[in-house]
């Protein structure tokens, strides 16, 4: 019998500053019944889905920042509905929030996380995002801000794979997606399902971009990475004019043959779903990317040298 998993990217349209959490866990909860209504098990929401993307913003005040922005407990008492309504519904997801932490030592930690919650409502797994894109000064010449690496660490947790839904899954967030050895670290790992929130500015902060062209970086990114790594992957945005600054939609399924078999319209609350034959994956990993038998890792040690020689 074929493992078959019912997937919905379930798509947010923009979150204004002025917006609360309990905002946005409606509009998730609506997301998450449409996305039942069509038969979907499993729901994969966006990077930082409760709040406006604030790293656009430099704020002096941390504790503001954190009151605003960062949950303490996943859930609370406002982002509980979401978790309630996907427990009575009975369907999984993934989500992304940034998370405050006192760790063992009793200090603050910051991270922009990503949890897998399965359908009895128990968090099955935890993802801090590695890839921080951005900066951590303030750039008074560019149009909006990129601050990842001022609001939160590098995450401790690694790159990891979960038994979750009859699958293996791993999670990424948005800029891991730009680094291929994030995703192969989850295939090597057994990875047949890959999940990633994203928030992409419509505008490259650093140079000149044409939107089309960041679309086709997007786009070329997830079908290279799924075909090269025989794994199913959902890619779901934040999108759309937040704060009066665009990131653009696009959000997507992708097969383990590199093929978009699902993707959103609009740049609102949006729902695309696919009926994943997981058994798709498991079988392009016995065959033309079976990496035990094909790859060659021995030449490839450069890659993991802190500062490449790129000279010949
Ligand atoms: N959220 C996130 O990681 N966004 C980045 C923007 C990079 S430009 C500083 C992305 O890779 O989409």
């Amino acid at each position: 019998m074929t493992r078959k998993l019912k997937i919905a990217a379930a798509q947010l349209g923009p979150i204004q500053r002025s917006d609360t959490r309990s905002d946005a866990t409606r509009r998730l909860v609506e997301l998450l019944r449409e996305a039942h209504a069509v038969g979907a098990r499993f729901v994969v929401f966006p990077e930082l889905a409760f709040t406006t993307f604030f790293p656009r913003w430099w704020l002096d005040a941390q504790d503001e920042v954190d009151r605003l922005y960062f949950e303490e407990a996943m859930p609370s008492a406002e982002t509980m509905p979401l978790f309630d309504e996907a427990r009575r519904l009975s369907v999984g997801f993934s989500i992304g929030y940034a998370e405050k932490v006192v760790d063992a030592n009793g200090e603050i930690r910051r991270f922009n996380t990503s949890i897998l919650v399965s359908p009895d409502g128990r968090i099955a797994g935890k993802y801090r995002k590695i890839h921080l894109p951005g900066h951590a000064e303030y750039k008074p010449d560019a149009p909006f801000q990129h601050l990842e690496k001022k609001y939160f660490e590098v995450g401790d947790l690694g790159f990891r794979v979960w038994q979750y839904m009859n699958a293996a899954v791993g999670m990424l967030i948005c800029n891991d997606r730009r680094w291929p050895e994030a995703f192969r670290v989850l295939a090597l790992k057994g990875a047949e399902l890959v999940t990633l929130g994203y928030n992409t500015p419509a505008e490259n902060l650093h140079y000149a971009e044409p939107e089309p062209l960041r679309v086709h970086h997007h786009l070329i990114m997830a079908q290279a990475m799924a075909y090269q790594n025989a794994t199913w992957l959902v890619e779901t945005a934040k999108c759309g004019r937040e704060d009066g600054f665009r990131m653009f939609g696009h959000s997507l399924i992708v097969a383990p043959t590199g093929e978009i078999v699902a993707k959103t319209l609009t740049e609102e609350d949006e729902v695309a779903s696919f009926d994943c034959d997981l058994d798709m994956a498991a079988n392009l990993k016995r065959t033309m990317f079976d990496f035990a038998r094909h790859r060659r890792p021995e030449h490839y040690g450069l890659l993991v040298q802190p500062s490449a020689n790129t000279s010949p």
